[in-house]
């Protein structure tokens, strides 16, 4: 019986060390030490031996038992502690790896010339005023001297908001910041020197330098004794701040039913120097607003008396301004979202 059980420690024993993990380990301990295990099986069999056998091949067997449990936990822990290591080192973090870079955004180029524009103005003492993009027909027209049935609609390709909202064509997407002006005088009396910039929708096919979406800045000063004198010279200022001393300026009659007399501004174009390019189509000069005098006519719908106040206008594409700053040959590119684009002008 000695023999047995010495023979049974030494088959235990290289097993256990042979079991690396805790699978293994259980599957030992169920065949060592187990209800049915060798072991158990062992110490049952004492009772059957001769009377003089017994408490030797007893005290051999209850000794083989404890050996092994100790030596079962001691690999038990050995076990628990290697696979904690190993879980903890496949969820460590390789601070040696290059972090990933955050995607910095930035300012978009009709954004930043939005800025720019308005700053030039603020320094001229002209405050900020938004207005809303969805506009009363009366707005957008009437109230500027454009009454239902003017031809001068025409101007402006108009997409009208359908019913229930707009009903009978009383409510569009605003073609123009203009109606602001309309909002400004409402607001508040003269003396007034205002900008509003925003966006304008128009039906319009898209070229090289009309987009159906674009942002104006519009321009008010209401007061007494102004004169085309102020107009001119506050927007030739304003050029020259934007695009250096050197640049040249051109005013031209033109027609807007709400200022008298009107006119369009123009500047010498950046992309060809003048030469004639697409983006001028090859005239030179790029048109950058529509300008003139507050017509009496507005200043009477919205309360001013035309004796007393005079006032100027105008209204600037801000997607022209960024063109010419830049030197941009199609204004569809701002709105195509394509990033090697839109990189360029990180500021
Ligand atoms: C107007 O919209 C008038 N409200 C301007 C005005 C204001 C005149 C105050 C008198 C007094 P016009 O349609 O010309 O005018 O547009 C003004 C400017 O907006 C143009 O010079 C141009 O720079 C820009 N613009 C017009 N249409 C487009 C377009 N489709 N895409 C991009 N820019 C445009």
């Amino acid at each position: 019986m000695l023999e047995k059980i010495k023979s049974l420690r030494e088959k235990a024993i290289q097993e256990l060390e042979a079991s690396a993990d805790s699978n293994s380990l259980e599957e030992w301990k169920r065949t060592y030490l187990g209800k049915k295990g060798f072991v158990t099986q062992l110490l049952r069999q004492i009772g059957s031996l001769p009377p003089e056998e017994r408490p030797k091949a007893g005290e051999a067997a209850n000794l083989l038992r404890d050996e092994l449990t100790q030596l079962y936990e001691e690999k038990a822990s050995a076990i628990k502690e290697a696979e904690r290591l190993q879980a903890a080192k496949a969820q460590a973090i390789d601070v040696t790896l290059p972090g990933r870079r955050p995607q910095i955004g930035a300012l978009h180029p009709v954004t930043q010339t939005l800025r720019e524009i308005i700053e030039i103005f603020s320094r001229m003492g002209f405050g900020v005023y938004e207005g809303p993009e969805v506009e009363w027909d009366e707005y957008n027209f009437g109230l500027l001297n454009i009454p239902p049935e003017h031809p001068a609609r025409d101007m402006w390709d108009t997409l009208y908001i359908a019913p229930p909202y707009g009903k009978d064509g009383n409510m569009l997407l605003r073609t123009h910041t203009s109606p602001d002006q309309i909002r400004v005088m409402e607001l508040t009396k003269p003396p007034i020197r205002v900008v509003v910039p925003g966006r304008c929708y128009r039906h319009e096919a898209t070229d090289a330098s009309h987009e159906w979406m674009f942002y104006q800045v519009e321009g008010l000063a209401v007061d007494k004794g102004i004169t085309m004198a102020h107009l001119k010279g506050v927007l030739t200022t304003f050029v020259r701040e934007m695009f250096g001393k050197e640049r040249k300026v051109r005013f031209r009659c033109d027609y807007f039913p709400f200022v008298e007399p009107g006119a369009d501004m123009a500047m010498d174009c950046i992309v060809c120097g003048g030469k004639g390019c697409r983006v001028c189509k090859f005239t030179g000069w790029l048109e950058i607003l529509g300008a003139g005098m507050v017509h009496p006519q507005v200043l009477r719908n919205v309360g001013i008396d035309p004796n007393i106040y005079t006032g100027f206008a105008f209204g600037m594409g801000v997607e022209r301004i960024a063109m010419l700053k830049h030197k941009i040959d199609d204004i569809r590119y701002f709105y195509a979202n394509d990033l090697r684009f839109l990189k360029q002008f990180r500021a």
